[in-house]
């Protein structure tokens, strides 16, 4: 009898990184790792097995799906937002049709089981559209429900989309037919803010300029800054992210009052973080150059979101507010990845 499985999309990703590095530690169970890209060489002792191919493969997914007891999914595989408005297409296909395939498969996978696939969804505070920035400093803590019928990126348009595909994939898909919804999908989905690691960099985000300007810093590399130093948006670290996630699989179905929630720690503007690297790095040059389009986006963002439904369903809370997230992880974490000395 084959051990349970779980499937990652996207491994390679810097969401992918931190689970895999989490997962391993668990041993009940096998992990699947999948991605368009090769797998970097530091995950692969940890995963089962490694599938290096592209979720819009309908017959590939069928063959993993007839080959593995998945009992999760985590769907981590995206264009992320900035990334999506340069290629539109590709976001859409990836982002939606990606993201279709793999419930469709979720579906045969609880058919088979006859338990329902739990189904982890990223998505992102990119799904809410503030109407201006003076509606976004004056709207507080954005609830789940608040603010996302005018969403202006493609790639928060995807996730939006998703968030409610998911939703019909756990209690509507096959309704038409005569015995009714398949109900084989178990849809979990969280909101991200932007995410900070130390070990990986983001690729095609629109909140990079937080990760990106400590990396550049502790390299002794010049970072130009694309937002203004006065934008506010809410972010939290990887090993925050990864700790939602697995509450989130973790929680018992009854206590879930919700499909889609908030999770996030902190929300400093783009000087507090220049302010808090040049204060690690005195060295360091960090300069603004604002990429007026990805200014656009994110003052469509939320200064902050209302994480207490998953705080009250599911036990959420990060371990990492700013400090302790810049002076007990990401400094000397980065400090140490590059071999950084002070005033060299
Ligand atoms: C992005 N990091 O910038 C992602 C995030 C808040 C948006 O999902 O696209």
């Amino acid at each position: 009898m084959k051990r349970e499985a779980v499937l990652i999309t996207g491994a390679n990703g810097e969401i992918g990184h931190g689970l895999i590095d989490y997962l391993q530690q668990k041993c009940d169970f096998d992990i699947i790792a999948m991605d368009i890209q090769p797998l970097d060489e530091s995950l692969s002792a940890y995963c089962h097995q490694f599938i290096q191919g592209n979720i819009l493969d309908v017959k590939l997914l069928n063959e993993i799906a007839n080959q593995y007891p998945i009992r999760t999914v985590y769907h981590l595989a995206s264009l992320l937002s900035t990334g999506a408005e340069k290629n539109p297409e590709l976001a859409h296909n990836v982002n939606v049709n990606g993201t279709f395939n793999l419930l469709k498969m979720a579906d045969i996978l609880g058919e088979k089981s006859g338990v329902a696939t739990k189904f982890i969804y990223p998505s992102s505070i990119a799904a809410y559209g503030l109407p201006g920035i003076k509606e976004k400093m004056s709207a507080g803590k954005v609830t789940e429900d608040q603010y996302i019928s005018s969403t202006i990126t493609l790639y928060g348009i995807n996730k939006l989309y998703c968030e409610n595909l998911g939703r019909y994939f756990m209690d509507y898909y096959g309704q038409i037919q005569p015995e009714g919804a398949r109900k084989n999908v178990d849809f979990r989905a969280v909101r991200f803010p932007g995410l900070i690691s130390a070990i990986t960099l983001p690729t095609g985000g629109t909140t990079d300029y937080g990760p990106e300007m400590i990396h550049a810093a502790a390299q002794n590399k010049p970072y130009a800054c694309f937002v203004r130093p006065d934008t506010r948006l809410p972010f939290m670290v990887m090993p925050d992210a990864i700790k939602s996630l697995i509450l989130l699989e973790a929680a018992p179905k009854a206590s879930l009052t919700q499909t889609v929630y908030n999770v996030t720690s902190f929300s400093p503007t783009a000087q507090e973080l220049v302010d808090i690297v040049k204060g690690a790095f005195p060295d360091a040059q960090i300069a603004y150059k604002v990429d007026e389009s990805r200014q656009r986006f994110v003052d469509t963002w939320p200064v902050d979101i209302d994480d207490s439904a998953a705080r009250r369903d599911w036990g959420w809370a990060p371990e990492y507010d700013q400090d302790r997230a810049f002076y007990e992880l990401l400094i000397p974490a980065v400090k140490q990845r590059y071999g950084t000395k002070i005033g060299h």
